[in-house]
């Protein structure tokens, strides 16, 4: 069974290219990729996770307004009963920021695993892999899925 992923731009965000390769290579890494698209709110993203049976909602923001855009993400996610890995990742703070500063704020919002603009989809797909189980051959090929 391939592994159910959310994937969007949270809030007024119109950022559209990060989204796009994001859901290319990790369909090519054999996930199951709902892409939600841009300007999604906190309920459109809680709903597709419930919806879809999703492991894990990816949300993407890149104009600068991420925290507030996530504020409540987290109460919305539990709310709707929902046991998902969460992630954000982009251009998350307006301007220049020390990342590991962004990164503990996110964190504290319940994300488990924040990601700065410079991010390569491999490392998405690598943590995925892990928090997900999902085993790899040697090939790079998913060999199977362990189910949780
Ligand atoms: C193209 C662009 C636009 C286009 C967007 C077109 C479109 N529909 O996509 C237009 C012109 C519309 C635009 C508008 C705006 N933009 Co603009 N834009 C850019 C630009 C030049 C490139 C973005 C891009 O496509 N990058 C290429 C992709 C491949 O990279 P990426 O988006 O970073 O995504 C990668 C990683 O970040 C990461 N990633 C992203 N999300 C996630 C999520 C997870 C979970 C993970 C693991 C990884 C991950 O993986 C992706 C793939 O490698 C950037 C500057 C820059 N060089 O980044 C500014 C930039 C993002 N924009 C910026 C701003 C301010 C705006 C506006 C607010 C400007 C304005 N005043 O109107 C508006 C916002 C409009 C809106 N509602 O969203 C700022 C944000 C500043 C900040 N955060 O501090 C930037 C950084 C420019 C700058 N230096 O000031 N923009």
């Amino acid at each position: 069974m391939q592994k159910t992923v959310i994937l969007g731009v949270i809030g007024s965000d119109a950022h559209v290219v990060g989204i796009t390769i994001l859901e290319q290579a990790l369909s090519t890494s054999g996930f199951d990729v709902v892409n939600v698209g841009v300007q999604t709110s906190q309920e459109e993203f809680v709903d597709a996770a419930k919806a879809h049976d999703a492991e894990a909602v990816l949300v993407s923001s890149l104009y600068g307004h991420a925290k507030q855009d996530c504020e409540g993400f987290h109460e919305k996610i539990e709310a709707a009963g929902l046991d998902v890995a969460t992630y954000i990742g982009g251009n998350l703070a307006v301007g220049q920021d020390d990342f590991e500063e962004t990164r503990a704020r996110f964190e504290d919002m319940g994300f488990d695993r924040v990601f700065d603009s410079e991010t390569d989809p491999e490392e998405a797909i690598a943590a995925l892999n892990e928090d997900l189980e999902v085993a790899v051959a040697e090939d790079g090929e998913h060999e199977r899925r362990l189910e949780a």
